[in-house]
């Protein structure tokens, strides 16, 4: 799924900003001001609670431990930015917090991304760079699933669906905001 122009003008916005050297206050003020141009973009859809746990329920992960394991040709991974985000934002999958995945080579995997955010975006991106992530992340991401979702409102949850088809390999999920991945937002994902 592509990335509309306007997004990809407040995305152009923030590494201006951040080329610009503001600080990270400035960054994640300048963000509660985005989400709100970001509203309703092709990219992203709105859904109700009950859709969202309707979505919710279609992962097909296997969670033990700390690890979710997908298996098949066609995988289902749902990923959640929940409710409450402090101390630090963190994604949801299978109702485990920043899991490893596991993913079969070679499949398709269909991500739905869900921001139950109100007031605060997030991105969802795969790389194969490793963690410490720096404030500002520089990954060559090998998958960008949303740069910037917007923010939940008015009771909806913003959520946005995009594919994957990975091969073998060790790689990571982040949020490329800046300081989430830093502060932890991120996981692993295996391929094999
Ligand atoms: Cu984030």
């Amino acid at each position: 799924m592509g990335v509309d122009r306007r997004e990809q003008r407040s995305v152009c916005r923030t590494r201006a900003l951040m080329a610009a050297g503001f600080g990270v206050g400035a960054l994640l003020q300048a963000g509660l001001v985005w989400a709100g141009p970001l509203v309703g973009t092709g990219a992203f859809k709105w859904a109700t609670s009950s859709q969202v746990r309707a979505m919710i329920a279609k992962d097909s992960g296997t969670a033990r431990g700390s690890t979710v394991t997908y298996s098949g040709p066609v995988a289902h991974v749902v990923v959640v930015v929940p409710q409450p985000e402090f101390p630090f934002p963190k994604f949801d999958i299978d109702h485990l917090r920043n899991p490893t995945l596991v993913l079969p080579a070679g499949a398709t995997i269909k991500f739905t991304f869900i921001n139950k955010i109100n007031n605060f975006s997030h991105s969802f991106q795969i790389t194969r760079a490793r963690p410490p992530f720096a404030m500002f992340p520089k990954i060559e991401p090998v998958l960008v699933g949303t740069e910037l979702s917007p923010a939940s409102g008015t009771g909806n949850d913003a959520f946005a669906n995009f594919s994957w088809h990975p091969s073998a390999g060790h790689y990571y999920y982040l949020c490329a905001i800046p300081g989430h991945a830093k502060m932890g937002m991120f996981g692993s994902i295996i391929v094999r």
